[in-house]
């Protein structure tokens, strides 16, 4: 039995070397030339996504206020910490409208700020606008 262990040992350095031989260097240089493009896309201006997180509960979302420019592209996440049904809408931007989520449930949204002012985002259920459910999306021009 003890000769059977010694065996596997040799196999298993014996295998070590080889795949050393086969050459792991050049695959690990391959990797570097990948990394370095993605860094230089999020230098680009306009293809920059704004990417933010929203949490709903009763009665609110963890940010009251949201400031975005004019012509932003905004991924956006909502969260519930709640214990009802929740969701996020802007009535006066196309698409800035989450569907509805349940306690710890996420979705997430992308849409364009591409309307300059100040608007009230809300939750839609019941009555949870009234209930205080707001709060205020600012885009700059
Ligand atoms: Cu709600």
């Amino acid at each position: 039995m003890k000769n059977i262990g010694i065996v596997l040992l040799v196999l298993a350095v014996l295998g070590g070397g080889y795949m050393m031989m086969k050459g792991m260097t050049p695959k690990e240089n391959m990797v570097s030339p990948t990394v370095a493009p993605t860094a230089g896309e999020s230098m680009m201006p306009m293809e920059q996504v704004q990417e933010l997180t929203l949490d709903s509960f009763e009665f609110g979302y963890d940010q009251k206020e949201l400031a975005l420019k004019k012509g932003q592209t905004v991924q956006m996440t909502l969260t519930n910490s709640g214990k009802m049904p929740h969701d996020w809408v802007v009535d006066e931007i196309a698409g800035a409208k989450t569907q509805m989520i349940k306690n710890g449930e996420t979705t997430t949204i992308t849409f364009v700020a591409d309307t300059a002012g100040e608007f009230e985002y809300y939750c839609s259920v019941g009555q949870h606008r009234q209930q205080g459910m707001v709060g205020k999306l600012i885009v700059e021009e």
